[in-house]
C-alpha cells in the first residue's frame, strides 16, 4: 500500500513510518522539517518518500494531492500523526495563540488532509483514515483544556466519518495513546523547558512511539471487512485520578 503519514519527522509519526516500511508499505512521509525526513529516509530507505508540507497550509496539502496524482501515486491510507500540546496552564491563564495553534494543527490540519484525500479513496472504493488521538480526548485533567478538547474532536470526527463512510468500503480508526516518552511531546508542551519535559516523563515506564506504531500497523493489516473504530492504549504505570470535589 501507499500510506501517507503526517507528523512523520519525529515521535509517533516517525515510528509509524518505520513500522509500515517493515511491513513492506511505501510511505509518503509529510512534515515541516524536511531535514528530519531526509534523516529518516537515510535510515529506512527508498520506501520512504519525504515531502515538506505543513498540514496547516491548506494550499500545500492540496498541491501534494495534485503532485501525487500527477505521479500516478494513489494514497491507500492516511495516518494523521501531526499534532501537539502547548502548555498545561489553567484555562483562565492560558495563552490564546497556543490554543489557536493546537486547534489549527490537531483539528484543522487533520481535517485538511482528510478532506483532500478522502474523495479519491471513495472514488476508488478503498482506503483507511487513521487518526492519532489521545486519551486526553476522553479524560479531562487540569491543564488539558484545549489539547484534550482537540483530541475529543478527533475521536468524534472519526466516529462521524464511520457514519458517513458506511457502504463505501473506507475504514476509519482513532488510536488514542496515553503518555508516550522518548518523543518531543513534552519538550514542545513545556515550550523547550527540558527540565520540565524530563520531569514529566521520568520515574515510570511510558509508552514508546513504537508501541503506538504497532497498533497502527495492526489496524491497517486487518482484513478489509474489519474496521477497528478506536484503540485506547496507556502505559501500565498510567491510570485515572478520582473526580475532585471542591468543598467550601
Ligand atoms: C498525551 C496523553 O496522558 O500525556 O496525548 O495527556 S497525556
Amino acid at each position: 500500500m501507499n500510506i501517507l503519514v503526517t507528523g512523520a519527522s519525529s515521535g509517533i509519526g516517525a515510528a509509524v513510518c518505520e513500522e509500515l516500511i517493515k511491513q513492506r508499505h511505501v510511505v509518503v512521509a509529510v512534515a515541516r522539517r524536511i531535514e528530519k525526513l531526509h534523516e529518516l529516509k537515510a535510515k529506512l530507505g527508498d520506501s520512504l518518500v519525504p515531502v515538506q508540507v505543513d498540514v496547516t497550509d491548506r494550499a500545500a496539502v492540496c498541491s501534494l494531492r495534485d503532485a501525487l496524482e500527477d505521479q500516478a501515486v494513489s494514497v491507500d491510507a492516511i495516518v494523521n500523526a501531526a499534532g501537539l500540546a502547548l502548555g498545561v496552564d489553567m484555562a483562565s491563564s492560558a495563552n490564546f495563540d497556543e490554543w489557536a495553534r493546537m486547534v489549527e494543527t490537531n483539528v484543522t490540519g487533520m481535517l485538511s488532509v482528510v478532506h483532500t484525500f478522502l474523495p479519491d479513496m471513495v472514488a476508488r472504493g478503498t482506503g483507511h483514515v487513521i487518526n492519532i488521538g489521545s486519551i486526553a480526548g476522553s479524560y479531562a485533567y487540569p491543564g488539558g483544556n484545549v489539547y484534550g478538547a482537540s483530541k475529543a474532536f478527533v475521536r468524534h470526527f472519526t466516529l462521524n466519518l464511520r457514519a458517513d463512510l458506511a457502504g463505501t468500503g473506507i475504514r476509519a480508526t482513532d488510536i488514542q495513546p496515553g503518555l508516550v516518552t522518548d518523543t518531543e511531546f513534552f519538550s514542545v508542551r513545556f515550550r523547550g523547558d527540558e527540565g520540565k519535559a524530563t520531569a514529566a516523563s521520568q520515574d515510570f515506564r511510558g509508552l514508546q512511539p513504537v508501541d503506538v506504531a504497532k497498533a497502527v500497523s495492526w489496524v491497517i493489516s486487518q482484513p478489509s471487512h474489519v474496521n477497528i473504530n478506536q484503540i485506547e492504549i496507556m502505559p501500565t504505570d498510567q491510570s485515572f485520578s478520582a473526580l475532585t470535589l471542591h468543598r467550601e
